[in-house]
């Protein structure tokens, strides 16, 4: 979760992962970084095969598949950031292992660029949009100039194992830096002889590459925040996922759930009372409040549409069930489709043997297709929601 301070980063941060987190009107409420698990949300394949599951790495839900994903919340950043600005260079560093960036953005404009309070519709939440790419930019185009003059030397190595290695530490593999060269087209030019130009361009093309970013477009339920939504869709819609969000509506509501007032799944676009009388009026009032401005109007709180979207739509992941009796779909234990789990588009059979134990990827023979029951090879791309059975040969001593 990344933004300038009091977007709601947290609250977004609480209500996907119902940690106890602080939350509060003025910038730097969050200092040190909140982790916790949330959830993507997908149809299970349960009701397909029409089979009782026993979820172990995820949660079954009427149905919908909850698969675990880590989620770091981490302090609000302000412009220069990356130069150390509010101690920008401390919070940035936290964001090295992410995958991808949700950002946070007060759709309201009721926040200016450093968080205070102004009144909602005079902060245009477009500017927060560049500010925030610029940082992270200007972040990763600091980490690899902080020893320019050295590496720029090494003539034994090649640009792109230099540039894999300076980078390694933010999650940057080779392969993404290949990617990124081709692409802004500096595969054959020596190191010594870029410019600072040169650089700007390949740390704007690594960041699109390994630090994405979904937009968040948060406070929908207040008024101002329409218009606010209309202009980021305007601007940068065309090239980024922006959905518009209630992170506070979504937290309300999922802890009326919990607390067993509400029937809600997180995604869904309603909820449904379960017992009046034992909430207050004004609990009653909060939520047809929300009802009326945020899920009918919005279609959901989209706070469980973001999570979704960051892994589906940027990371492009899909989800695969792995089992061991093609007829029960379940494990030895006899646990049915006990896991859901997520790997990138164009994995291939042997990378999901890979991805369950290192030894079902070096003795892999074979996989079985469980909805066709057709054997496919260690090459054969997966493809969402397979069912999957993996033969090796017996484990090696
Ligand atoms: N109206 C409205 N207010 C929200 C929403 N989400 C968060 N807020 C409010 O925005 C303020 C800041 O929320 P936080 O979650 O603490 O924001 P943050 O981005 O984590 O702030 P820092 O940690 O200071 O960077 C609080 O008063 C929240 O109640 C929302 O969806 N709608
Ligand atoms: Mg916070």
């Amino acid at each position: 979760m990344v933004g300038k301070p009091n977007t709601g980063k947290s609250t977004f941060f609480a209500a996907a992962t119902l940690v106890p987190v602080k939350i509060a009107p003025y910038p730097f409420t969050t200092i040190e970084p909140n982790i916790g698990i949330a959830y993507v949300r997908t149809k299970c394949v349960c009701k397909e095969f029409n089979v009782k599951d026993n979820p172990k790495n995820s949660l079954c839900i009427n149905g919908n598949r909850f698969i675990p994903i880590q989620m770091m919340d981490v302090a609000g950043l302000v412009p220069d950031a990356w130069k150390g600005r509010g101690l920008g260079n401390r919070f940035l560093d936290e964001l090295r292992k992410a995958s991808v960036l949700i950002h946070v953005v007060d759709a309201s404009g009721g926040t200016d660029e450093e968080g205070r309070i102004v009144p909602p519709g005079t902060h245009d939440p477009c500017k927060d949009v560049e500010f925030l790419e610029r940082e992270i930019v200007m972040w990763i185009k600091q980490i690899l100039t902080s020893d320019w003059q050295r590496i720029i030397k090494r003539r034994e190595d090649s640009i792109e194992d230099i540039l894999a290695e300076r980078l390694s530490g933010l999650q940057i593999s080779r392969r993404d830096v290949e990617k990124t060269l081709e692409k802004v087209d500096l595969t054959r030019k020596k190191l010594g002889s870029w410019s600072d130009e040169d650089i700007t361009k390949f740390c704007y093309e690594i960041r699109r590459v390994n630090k994405p970013i979904i937009i968040a477009a948060n406070k929908i339920d207040v008024p101002a925040a329409e218009d606010g939504f209309r202009k980021l869709k305007e601007r940068y819609g065309d090239s980024n996922i922006i959905i518009p969000c209630s992170a506070e509506a979504e937290l309300v509501l999922r802890r009326a759930a919990e607390k067993g007032f509400i029937r809600y799944l997180p995604g869904d676009e309603k909820f449904e009372i379960i017992d009046e009388s034992k909430m207050t009026s004004e609990q009653r009032k909060a939520l047809k409040i929300i009802e009326e401005k945020v899920l009918v109007k919005w279609k959901g709180t989209g706070v469980q549409e973001t999570i979704n979207a960051a892994i589906f739509n940027v990371l492009k992941m899909i989800v695969v069930y792995p089992v061991e009796d093609v007829n029960k779909l379940s494990d030895h234990h006899g646990n049915v489709l006990p896991d859901a789990l997520l790997i990138k588009e164009g994995s291939t059979a042997k990378e999901l043997a890979y991805m369950i134990h290192q030894e079902l990827g070096d003795t892999f023979l074979y996989a079985i297709d469980v909805r066709t029951k057709h054997k496919i090879g260690e090459n054969t791309l997966l493809k969402m929601n397979d069912i999957i059975k993996i033969v090796a040969t017996k484990a090696r001593k």
